[in-house]
């Protein structure tokens, strides 16, 4: 795919104060490490985004945002299901689930992103779920594919992101599936939705 890939200006008023200050906003949040891979993700959403026809800023501002709340405490995560009233069936699980679907909330409230479409590709990014925007797809494939990703098979489902976009998510969301089974992970149910729904597309 393209090595070069050109940064968008913000011009939709999604996040007035522009891509630079998002990046140092987000920076401030994660360790190295993460906001390196938050980069690379961005990146690779804007690749998906050219070959999809997904709004460039929006993408950005997922990719950017998509785990902007990673590195927060259970505490955290816990007072905003309580104070947001969101379903308290969410305290039942971690972090993996919290940093996207309670993540968003915080990413609403602390950076003022109120675009539908852009929370709910950041809280669907983990998980997935039955019905996603394109831009949601991008999103979930974008933090699978990310050039800083190394697994079996991660050449094979990069390119097929590329080449059908809803095969590679249920690629993803099957792979992931195995590898929890294999180390006896819970599994979330809205995976298995995720599975049933993208699987075989
Ligand atoms: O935040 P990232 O590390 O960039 O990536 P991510 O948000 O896609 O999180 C991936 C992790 O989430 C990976 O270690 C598998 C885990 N995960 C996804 N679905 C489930 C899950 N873990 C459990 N226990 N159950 C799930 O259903
Ligand atoms: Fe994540
Ligand atoms: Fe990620």
């Amino acid at each position: 795919m393209s090595n070069s890939v050109s940064y968008p200006t913000y011009q939709e008023n999604i996040y007035p104060a522009g891509r630079n200050d998002l990046i140092d906003k987000v920076k401030a949040q994660v360790n190295q490490g993460r906001f390196e891979h938050i980069l690379r993700v961005e990146k690779k959403a804007l690749e998906l985004a050219e070959r999809w026809d997904v709004d460039a800023e929006q993408a950005s501002i997922a990719a950017l945002t998509h785990d902007y709340a990673k590195q927060r405490s259970d505490e955290d995560f816990l007072a905003v299901i309580d104070q947001k009233k969101l379903d308290p069936d969410l305290k039942n699980w971690g972090n993996y689930l919290w940093h996207g679907v309670v993540g968003a909330e915080m990413v609403h409230d602390e950076l003022g992103i109120t675009h539908q479409d852009v929370l709910d590709a950041i809280r669907q990014h983990t998980i997935g779920a039955a019905y996603m925007t394109k831009l949601s797809q991008v999103i979930y494939m974008a933090d699978y594919v990310e050039d800083g990703r190394d697994f079996p098979g991660v050449a094979e489902v990069r390119a097929l992101a590329f080449e059908d976009l809803g095969a590679s998510v249920g690629w993803q969301t099957k792979h992931t599936l195995e590898y929890l089974l294999s180390k006896n992970g819970r599994i979330y149910p809205g995976t298995i939705t995720t599975y049933n729904e993208w699987s075989t597309k």
